[in-house]
């Protein structure tokens, strides 16, 4: 009974016996069986084997959760264990007066991290950055850290009124199946795999009741659209439609059952179609009304004709390309969907316009049925991200409160995880440059930042050394020249560069460098990152060109005159829109280009995190199958290793768990004792050593009183250096505070 779900029993009692045996053990001195160990910080001796073999005994008892210091490692099960996640074990970490006394869980992290913004101590803002490798279930993670909140945040009136509940927290909830129905894919690494980033902030007021959010996306993964890897799928949302469409919708959007498209590769993979209904009710519950929605499927399934439209080889080059056979009612089906006119929609794939000469006379030039393809694709990929992005304008809409009804926010990062496939191109860059930078921020946070303040604040501490992953950026982004800026380069040039010349060019501007492997054994160009999670092989082919991500003017003129109520909305037809080709000089592809533009939002999204305090859970993936127990130790070994886990430990169990400016910690807690400050002593004034690791890190009060009496009673002891009045050569030494302790 006891172990059954994560060694969660129902009654407190058993709770109890479990940990009075636990203190027994200890204090007789006897290891405890490894299962048992709830903190890696308690393995003996921390090494990467026998945290390993730890976290092994634990996954082999269905114990799923292990701290590791400041972080929480979470163990994907790859099965459901609904008690795990119920409303009622959610109430118990959320009442409990220790919750981090509590067996190990992510709703440890989410009450703490709730604890902290109502302790109000700066940052107020909490932020948790939820990383792993794809598959290793960060969405499942930030998902339920979302239910927990709606459950123990749950505005009263809110629970009062079932109605006000679906307007805010179920609103909220509402928003994970619709973005992961347009957003998510099944990967060869994850049936379920996030094609973009997304860190959403759930807005607390000051009854730390939970009154909006929103939510931010990065780069959404376009070319899946039209371009699947072999055994890779499309967007869900396509799978659902086709395959939860009702007679009526089928005739309406020409939708025959079991029609073949193009686009829509592996079909026999049931997976998420079956949501069909899930999708839609959320869209209705976000106040996407049944007609709109209609009207987006109409658009998607007219996306998948345009899918079937193929060209042929043209034998004279002054001809546009013809259709296959058979292709011709594609374009017409595809057209009537999108609202276009036929023709003008065949056209506008076949025939480029040149502007050329002063008076800018325009040149049509038919297109190589490559370029036809392209065109084709680039059509699909601008519709998609801008339905996208317009889903989440709805989406924040519907769920942001307005600024003056929230005082904090808790994040929740959820992006892409780190990706290695046997075909990686610049979507692969983007998403493990994102791991690159997040695992930076960690590294930046946890592993220097703390052990850089004990040297400052003069405390006895022996440096642990970690793996920094700063080389790796410095490949990446690094200046003046990285893959980046070299990527960005061939951008700018607008020369035409082959994928060979690219490699030649990286290996030579950045031979030498730590991360950049060789390449010796693929045939086909291209370069090796050696990331903080391992190496990956970029192919070259094409990454120029993806990072340009060129839109024809004439395809965006195509769309701003449709007639489709929701593209003319999405391509309105008097915008100014500048294309790529429109902007001139240097700074149209360099501000333009994909990586640019995610350089960017990352940076952003950084200065975020960086103004919050942060909270880490560490997803891992116990073997690549997707399989319950299962685990390979080697694969959860690699993941280990990539995250500096053991070095996490270390610092942790060596390391002082609270962190109280001088300045907040006499604020807040100077009523206790009649304290008053005198003065402060810069960023980081107390820190109260760790005892054991089972001393809390939650600044709520009642836990913190034991720890305040021992602080107290050494206040007298501390004391400032200060220079005499009219004699700066002359010190004194003066107590840091008056009053009574
Ligand atoms: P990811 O977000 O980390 O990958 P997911 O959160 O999508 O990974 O998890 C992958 C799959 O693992 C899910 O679809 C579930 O089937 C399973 N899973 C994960 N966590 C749990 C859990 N706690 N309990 C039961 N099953 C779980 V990616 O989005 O690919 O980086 O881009
Ligand atoms: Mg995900």
């Amino acid at each position: 009974m006891l172990r059954q779900v994560n060694g969660h029993s129902s009654g407190s009692d058993a709770q109890g016996r479990e940990s009075l045996k636990e203190d027994l053990q200890e204090f007789l001195g006897g290891e405890a069986p490894l299962h048992q160990l709830d903190d890696l910080t308690k393995v003996n001796p921390v090494t990467l084997e026998t945290v390993l073999r730890c976290l092994q005994a634990r996954y082999t008892e269905d114990i799923f959760y292990t701290n590791a210091g400041c972080t929480l490692v979470a163990l994907n099960p790859f099965k459901p264990i609904p008690q795990l996640y119920a409303p009622e074990l959610m109430q118990e970490y959320h009442v409990a007066p220790q919750p981090q006394k509590l067996k190990p869980h992510i709703f440890t992290v989410g009450e703490q991290t709730y604890r902290n913004v109502k302790s109000r101590i700066e940052p107020i803002n909490q932020s948790i950055v939820v990383s792993g490798e794809s598959g290793a279930g960060k969405t499942w993670t930030s998902r339920c850290l979302m239910k927990f909140y709606a459950v123990v945040a749950a505005s009263p009136a809110s629970c009062e009124n079932h109605k006000v509940a679906e307007r805010i927290e179920q609103r909220i909830l509402n928003s994970n199946p619709v973005m992961e129905a347009f957003g998510n894919a099944c990967t060869l690494r994850n049936n379920n795999s996030s094609r973009f980033g997304k860190f959403i902030q759930l807005q607390l007021n000051r009854a730390q009741q939970m009154t909006g959010a929103a939510v931010q996306t990065y780069l959404l993964e376009k070319t899946r659209v039209a371009c699947q890897a072999s055994s890779e799928r499309n967007f869900h949302i396509f799978y659902q439609i086709c395959k939860g469409a009702t007679e009526d919708e089928r005739l309406q959007w020409s939708l025959p059952e079991g029609a073949a498209f193009s686009w829509l590769p592996n079909p026999e993979k049931s997976l998420e179609e079956d949501c069909f209904e899930l999708t839609r009710e959320a869209m209705l519950h976000l106040g996407i009304d049944t007609p709109t929605q209609n009207n987006i499927f109409k658009i998607l399934v007219g996306l998948l004709h345009l899918g079937n439209v193929h060209f042929a080889d043209s034998e004279d080059e002054a001809q546009p390309c013809q259709l296959m056979d058979g292709t011709k009612v594609s374009v017409r089906t595809s057209a009537s969907l999108l609202q276009l006119t036929e023709d003008m929609l065949l056209e506008t794939m076949q025939i480029r316009t040149i502007k050329a000469g002063k008076q800018q006379q325009v040149f049509r030039k038919p297109c190589s049925r490559a370029e036809c393809d392209t065109r084709r694709d680039c059509l699909a990929k601008l519709i998609y991200a801008r339905l996208f992005d317009w889903l989440v304008s709805v989406i924040n809409s519907s769920i942001c409160a307005d600024s003056n009804s929230w005082t904090a926010f808790i994040g929740l990062l959820d992006v892409y995880g780190f990706e290695s496939f046997p075909d990686n191109s610049l979507e692969q860059l983007c998403i493990n440059y994102a791991n690159e930078k997040l695992q930076q921020h960690f590294v930046a946070h946890y592993l220097r930042a703390q052990q850089e303040e004990y040297a400052v604040e003069g405390l006895e501490w022996s440096f642990v050394n970690y793996q920094d992953n700063q080389s790796c950026l410095d490949l990446l982004e690094g200046s003046p020249i990285s893959i980046c800026s070299l990527i960005n380069e061939e951008c700018r040039l607008n020369r035409p560069s082959s994928a060979a010349q690219l490699q030649t060019r990286i290996e030579s501007a950045l031979a030498g460098k730590p991360c950049l492997g060789h390449n010796k054994l693929s045939r086909e160009p291209s370069f090796v990152v050696v990331h903080f999670a391992g190496p990956v092989r970029y192919h070259t082919e094409s990454l120029v060109e993806k990072n340009k991500d060129p839109v024809p003017p004439e395809l965006t003129g195509l769309l701003q005159q449709s007639q489709d109520p929701l593209l003319m909305m999405l391509f309105p037809a008097n915008s100014e829109e500048k294309t790529q080709e429109e902007l001139s000089g240097q700074s149209r592809a360099l501000a333009l280009t994909v990586v640019s533009k995610f350089k960017a939002s990352l940076e952003q999204l950084l200065q975020v995190l960086h103004s919050t305090t942060p909270h880490y859970i560490r997803c891992i993936k116990p073997n690549s199958q997707s399989q319950p127990q299962s685990f390979i130790q080697e694969e959860v070994l690699s993941q280990l290793e990539a995250c500096g886990l053991v070095e996490t430990i270390h610092i942790s169990a060596a390391g002082f768990p609270i962190r109280v400016s001088h300045q907040n910690f006499v604020e807040r807690y100077k009523l206790l004792r009649g304290l008053r400050p005198r003065t402060s002593s810069g960023p980081w004034g107390l820190c109260s050593a760790r005892k054991s690791s089972e001393q809390p890190l939650c600044a709520k009060e009642a836990t913190l009183q034991p720890i305040l009496q021992d602080i107290l009673r050494a206040l007298p002891a501390l004391t400032q250096t200060v220079t005499t009045p009219g004699d700066p050569a002359e010190t004194t030494q003066v107590p840091l505070y008056c009053g009574r302790t």
